[in-house]
């Protein structure tokens, strides 16, 4: 692999939000395509910042600071990957449950889930269950995910689950769920799909969850 697909990668783990664009340019002009520097320079470099995030070797301003390299470098990209019909590692919506306002841990499962190359739709917070079920119906994601930080909104995950039953909508998207106070066990007892604990393990979800499903399965009439 070219030697600056690799600086790419370790420049964006050091979150040099000024020199990746400028490697990533560099790197287009010497030819290497736009889906090398994506899945082994900003992807590769994302996913080792996951990993130590997981570990404790890294901490949350880190992951935010790499985060905003990824998408320097990210913004060069975009219309290159667009034209070049680069596919994306899967649609991923995303948001806050009704009544819950925390969003620095939903920010960075997005930002992760965007470094692994999944196209990502942010709901924000204190979203209702019927505009998750309106924002699936629109975007037709394959995976949706729901943050919760209060032990009072976790309810709400359990009113989305079957309102997007009630909406026919539960066998077309994978449901994860994650927040500080949820775990696995209330992920199956709500019938959710997976919980993950913490962002690096969303995308690790992720990618084993749209594994399972290929677009045809999911289109919603
Ligand atoms: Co709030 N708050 N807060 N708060 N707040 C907590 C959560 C609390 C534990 C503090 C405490 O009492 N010790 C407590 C909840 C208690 C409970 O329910 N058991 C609490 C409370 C009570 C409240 C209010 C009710 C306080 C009040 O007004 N009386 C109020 C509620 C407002 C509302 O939501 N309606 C409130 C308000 C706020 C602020 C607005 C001030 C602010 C939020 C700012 C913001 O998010 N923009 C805030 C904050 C910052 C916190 C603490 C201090 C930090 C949360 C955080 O951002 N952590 C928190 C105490 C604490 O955790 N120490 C607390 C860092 C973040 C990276 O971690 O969000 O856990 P986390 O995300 C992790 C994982 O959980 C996971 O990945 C992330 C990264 O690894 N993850 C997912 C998260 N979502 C995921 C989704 C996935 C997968 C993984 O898939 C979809």
């Amino acid at each position: 692999m070219a030697n600056i697909v690799h600086q790419i990668a370790s420049e964006l783990y050091n979150g040099e939000d000024e020199t990746v664009p400028e490697l990533v340019k560099e790197a287009l002009a010497q030819g290497i395509s736009p889906a090398e520097i994506l899945a082994d320079g900003l992807i590769a470099g994302m996913d080792r910042v996951g990993r130590d995030f997981k570990v404790g070797n890294l901490f949350v301003p880190e992951v935010l600071i790499a985060a905003r390299a990824m998408h320097a470098g990210m913004n060069v990209l975009r219309p290159l990957l667009a034209e070049a019909d680069v596919p994306s590692a899967g649609k991923y919506l995303i948001g806050t449950v009704k009544g819950d306002l925390h969003d620095i841990g939903k920010n960075l499962v997005k930002m992760m889930l965007e470094g692994a190359g999944f196209e990502t739709v942010d709901l924000g917070v204190d979203v209702a269950p019927a505009d998750f079920v309106d924002a699936v119906r629109t975007h037709q994601p394959q995976l949706l995910g729901m943050s919760a930080l209060l032990t009072t909104t976790m309810p709400a995950m359990t009113e989305t689950i079957k309102a997007l039953e009630a909406a026919g909508l539960r066998d077309k998207v994978k449901v994860m769920i994650g927040g500080a106070p949820l775990t696995a066990e209330f992920a199956d007892q709500i019938g959710a799909d997976a919980y993950a604990p913490d962002a690096a393990s969303a995308v690790e979800v992720a990618r084993g969850l749209v594994g399972d499903y290929t677009r045809d399965d999911l289109m919603i009439m």
